[in-house]
Parts: structure tokens; sequence; C-alpha cells
């Protein structure tokens, strides 16, 4: 009996702990840190002090706080090219399927990539890369498997390249054994940190090397690469784009908490949660904001705002409130100011956009689709429209 009772109790405790809100007048009242105003109380009021002054702070109190250092320094980059002379999609794209090895002291890490460029016209162009989370089918090479994650006939009509790699060439997805890949062969130290890089760090490092690579490809204008992510990979796909100004523009699809989501609204998942279920995706400094979200020096807004002025897409789901559709929306309002620094006007309404209503402008895109958490033909077609528009 003893033993029945305290179970109850044990599991209504974690009721209370993971309890999550959806209900918006249950949303408490917040203070959103000040993104233009330094530790030191100096009001940002140019785009010169900005990247002087605020912005390397920000970008610190990111990877201190959450998403973890992410080392630059490695000693060598190789890559390994196959490319098939024949005809893909009809004759209208050329398959290229890239091997990047990275060394640090020795030790090589691989990341596979599989990228589409068209077959005409022959002249840079630019690229979608995905940062895969899900199964290595969605980016099938002989497309005997076609999936709307990524949708790559669509793209490559439309005259943009697009490219993938998968996270586990980085990060295995997984609490146990995450530490198996970049971690442990490249970057041991980082372990030992409590602000070191875990899994989205070794993605979003992953993205990176990706983007060397491009620099080197004379199909691709490495000028223009979109930097794409759903959910946990556009969590990803923010801090890749925050840290490595060469991405022209970031995609982040339903990314939810400590993705583009403001934390302090506490809608849908909160940070206890997101580091119970996941404590391998951000850094140990993180736990101590479990159900203190005001104590975070940050919000998502101000990860938003280290992109500017390049352009940013956020996307949500009707369904998918876990991921707090509103508080995506409000955290693109509140990373403006940043844009305006940079002459930039407000091109979102002042109100989150109804159901299927996407609003695309030159720096900021949003839409709520109807239905689930996913990625489908619906959002990539306003992702090609997004890109047309820059
Ligand atoms: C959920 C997680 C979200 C989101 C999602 C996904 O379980 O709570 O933060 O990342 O997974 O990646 O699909």
């Amino acid at each position: 009996m003893k033993r029945i009772a305290c179970i109850l109790i044990l599991q209504l405790a974690s009721l209370a702990v993971f309890a999550q809100n959806y209900d918006e007048s249950k949303v408490p009242h917040y203070t959103l840190p000040d993104v233009l105003k330094t530790s030191a109380g100096k009001t940002i009021r140019n785009k010169e002090k900005w990247e002087k002054l605020r912005r390397p702070e920000v970008l610190k109190l990111f990877e201190d706080n959450v998403y973890g250092q992410l080392p630059t320094d490695y000693d060598s980059i190789r890559y390994a090219l196959s490319e098939d002379d024949h005809p893909e999609m009809d004759g209208k794209a050329v398959l290229k399927q890239v091997g990047i090895t990275v060394f640090r002291k020795g030790t090589p890490v691989q990341i596979d990539v599989v990228l589409f460029v068209p077959a005409q016209p022959k002249k840079p162009v630019p690229v979608f890369l995905l940062i895969n989370n899900r199964g290595k089918e969605n980016t099938d090479p002989t497309r005997a498997t076609r999936s709307e994650f990524w949708p790559a006939e669509m793209v490559i009509d439309s005259g943009f390249a697009i490219a993938a790699f998968h996270v586990s060439d980085l990060a295995p997805d997984n609490k146990d054994t995450y530490a198996t890949g970049l971690l442990q062969k490249l970057y041991p130290e980082q372990l030992k940190k409590d602000n070191g890089m875990k899994a989205i760090g070794a993605w979003a490092w992953g993205a990176s090397r990706v983007m060397d690579y491009f620099e080197t490809d004379k199909d691709i204008d490495a000028k223009k690469v979109i930097v794409v992510g759903h959910s946990r990979g556009g969590k990803t796909s923010l801090w890749a784009a925050a840290q490595d100004q060469r991405f022209a523009a970031c995609v982040t699809n339903c990314s939810g908490n400590t993705g583009a989501a403001l934390a302090r609204r506490q809608f849908g998942e909160r940070i206890s949660r997101i580091n119970a279920t996941f404590p391998h995706w951000f850094n140990n400094n993180y736990k101590k904001y479990n159900d203190r979200e005001n104590a975070l020096p940050v919000d998502q807004h101000m990860l938003i705002a280290l992109i500017a002025p390049r352009p940013v897409y956020a996307t949500n789901a009707s369904k998918d409130l876990w991921a707090d559709p509103k508080g995506t929306f409000l955290a693109m309002k509140a990373a403006e100011p940043v844009y305006a620094l940079y002459g930039i006007k407000p091109e979102l309404p002042n109100d989150q956009p109804g159901i299927d209503v996407p609003v695309i402008g030159p720096h900021f895109g949003y839409h709520n689709r109807e239905g689930e958490h996913n990625m489908t033909a619906y959002d990539w077609a306003n992702f090609i429209r997004f890109a047309r528009k820059f």
C-alpha cells in the first residue's frame, strides 16, 4: 500500500513538473531582455555599434548558456566528389555526392552530402541546404524514394540547387551515444566544459563544413546558401546561421522551444521538459534554466537578431501548439529593432497572420500552415517564393 502511494506521489510530481500550458490566458506576464542594451547598460543605436559591441556579447550569451561553444579550428578538410555523368530528373539535374572529411590531430570525421544542381544553365546557382534530422531515405540520391521533406524535383524545377547531410554523421541523436561522433573524435575537450557544445552544436558545425565545400564548387553560388532545418533541425539552422555569417539566409521550420519560439511565454514545450527529454542537445549550463525562463540572459528573438540583416523564414503548423506558433511570430517581431539598424522596415504585420496566410518579405517570412508538425511541399513552395525575393 505504502509503495503504491509512493508511486502515485512520484507520478503526480512528475506531472506537475511537466505540465504544459496551451491556454493563452495563462501565459505569464514577461519582459524580454532588451536586445539593444549591452551588459554595461549602453543602448545600441547603429549597426556599427551592434556589430562591434552587442552582437558578440549576445552570441557569447547563447554559447555560454544554451548551445555551447562552436570550435572553428581543424587541421585539414578534404572533399571526395563522385559526380555521375548521367542526367538525373529527366535531364534537369546533375547529382553530386560529396564525402567531406575533416581532420583534427590526425583523427577524421566524415560528412556525406547529397547535392543536386540544375543541369541548365551552367552558372553558379543558389542552394538550399537541409540539416536532415529524419531518415536518410528522405534525401534518397537515387530518387526511388521521394519525400516532401526534401522535394528535390520541385526545387530543381525552380532553378535552385538542393543539398542535404544527415545529423548522425556529426552526432547520433541519442542521449547515450551523441558524443561518439564529432565530440569524442575531434573536440573531446568540449565534453568537459559546462559551456561545451553537444549534439545541436555538432550539427551546426557540420552545416558550416558543408558551407566550406560550397565555397569550392563552381556550380554553387556560395553567397546564396540558405540553411534549412525542421524542428530540432530548425533549432540547428538558426544556430548555424547565427554563428556562421556566410549563410545568406535561414529557414527554421516548426522549431519551437529553443528554436524560434520565445521561452518566456512558457507555452507548449518548456526548457525543463526539453532538457529532461533531450539532455544531449544543449550545454550543461542550460539546465540551470529549468523552470527559470526569466533568469535566462537571452530569449529566442535575440537568436534571430544575430542573423540580421540576413533573411529569416520561420514557420509553424496550426496543430503543433507544442512549438508555440504565436511565440514564434512574436520572436520574429521582437528581432525587428536589430534589422531596423540596417534600415530594414518591419515586413510582418503586428498580429500573427491567420492559418495558411504566408507573409513573405525580402527579410522576414512567416506562415502557420494548417496541419501537423512536419515540413511539407507547401512549406517548401513558400521557401522558394521567399528565396526569389532576395
Ligand atoms: C520533439 C521536441 C521538439 C522538437 C521535435 C522534433 O519531441 O520536443 O523540441 O524538436 O521533437 O525535432 O521533431
